[in-house]
């Protein structure tokens, strides 16, 4: 980083600030994660100069894929599609899908780019209430995916806070979609893809499954795989699947054309084919033996933080997990996910407010936080560690306002992270 000390000091300073937050503090956001040295090799490399607008193959008139035609709008896209080659045959490899467009620059753009290819304006779908689970990006009104498209939300039974599938199925009757929407933010359960695929089929519909949260966990196999059953799975690269920041969609070869169209030229121009290596080298480092090992102990330090944190006489959504996720209802504590993760940030640990289903406050207030082990598992922390975390947690939910006990808990906190360093910037090797 030299060049950059150099060349400007702020930026420079702001990078190894981050440098020292990802470090030296605790990461529970479930979504976020530490990508590998390689990974960001990938996506700091000269690639980023690249302008390759289109494709590397071209489509035969009859939709099959021609590896051999440039199917670029600029030259010298030689090296750049090796890279996206690579990308795409891994990604079907990783996750057996007929078809992979490694482009969307976000999980956002991905979903985007499905809507505008398999939907109409003011067509119907049904997306997860994001209360209860889901994204923005799944129809909420705020968001393009509610502006342009009837949406129907479909939620979790009051009770179990697990997807009503029953209510599902009889909404899909009645209102007879054009597409059923599933995959979730904050649902610790497994989702039952093949539940979907016959609802869906009842009244014709495609389905879609964002598989964002839980991708690294069904390349290992650990979760049930969407592919067999969805038409379109989206996803982001960033995620459990610890990979540089962006997304894909992997689909059915009968909608192939269609979406590729509209992730190029319909909603996006040049791919950022620094990014595209980088998820090449993602999908490698996912098929290597010792991936499925790394998802094993998310999943397991989930089961280890449910435990501790229901041992110490919390409520958790849905009662536990089944994923690298939960939610922890702090109604009976007396806090609002807003202090809460207001007095955990101050104490060094790193979490998100989240609303829980059916949740009297407003987003921005919350009723409770959600947690993930991805983050801590790539650090190398094991059950101890949790159980130790969950403790630390305790004590400074307990007391959240008390700024002393905010630093007894961050100098644990520092002694956690000493022990297990992290290695993220080229300034900081421990
Ligand atoms: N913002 C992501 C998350 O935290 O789950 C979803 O896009």
């Amino acid at each position: 980083m030299a060049d950059l000390r150099t060349v400007d000091p702020e930026i420079f300073d702001a990078i190894q600030q981050e440098t020292h937050r990802e470090t030296d503090k605790l990461e529970l956001i479930a979504s976020e994660n530490f990508t590998s040295e390689a990974v960001r090799e990938a996506v700091g490399s000269v690639m980023t100069n690249k302008y390759a607008e289109g494709y590397p193959f071209r489509r035969r008139k009859d939709g099959t894929i021609n590896w051999e035609a440039n199917g670029r709008y600029y030259g010298g896209c030689e090296h750049v599609n090796v890279a996206e080659r690579l990308a795409i045959a891994r990604a079907k490899e990783l996750f057996g899908a007929e078809h992979a467009n490694v482009q969307p620059h976000s999980g956002s753009q991905a979903n985007m780019a499905v809507y505008f290819a398999l939907l109409d304006v003011n067509d119907t779908y049904f997306g997860l209430e994001l209360s209860h689970g889901g994204h923005l990006t799944h129809g909420h009104p705020i968001s393009f995916s509610g502006m342009f498209y009837n949406v129907i939300h479909y939620g979790v039974d009051q009770k179990t806070e697990v997807i009503d599938y029953d209510a599902l199925a009889e909404m899909a009757l009645e209102h007879k979609p054009k597409l059923i929407v599933t995959g979730a933010s904050a649902y610790p359960r497994t989702l039952d893809f093949a539940r979907f695929r016959e609802i869906a089929d009842s009244v014709g519909a495609y389905l879609m499954v964002d598989m964002a949260h839980i991708a690294g966990i069904i390349a290992a196999g650990l979760h049930p795989s969407p592919v067999p059953h969805a038409d379109v799975v989206t996803t982001t690269t960033h995620k459990t699947l610890r990979g540089p920041r962006g997304g894909m969609i992997l689909m059915k070869d009968k909608v192939a054309a269609a979406i590729d169209k509209t992730v190029f030229p319909g909603i996006q121009g040049g791919p950022l084919m620094h990014v595209i290596a980088g998820k090449a080298v993602c999908f490698r480092e996912a098929l290597q033996p010792d991936f499925k090992a790394y998802q094993k102990k998310i999943l397991e330090n989930a089961q280890y933080m449910a435990d501790a944190f229901k041992t110490l006489g919390y409520r958790l959504v849905s009662d536990g997990t089944d994923t690298h996720l939960m939610l922890v209802d702090l109604r009976e504590k007396g806090v609002t996910g807003k202090a809460a993760e207001n007095g955990l940030e101050n104490a060094g640990i790193t979490v998100n407010k989240n609303t829980i289903p059916f949740d009297p406050q407003k987003p921005f207030i919350a009723s409770g936080i959600r947690v993930g082990t991805p983050a801590l598992t790539t650090r190398g922390m094991g059950k101890d560690e949790i159980e130790k975390v969950v403790g630390l947690m305790d004590k400074a939910l307990s007391d959240i306002e008390n700024e002393q006990v905010l630093n007894e808990v961050k100098a644990e906190v520092g002694e956690l992270c000493a022990t297990f360093p992290l290695v993220v910037g080229e300034d900081r090797p421990v």
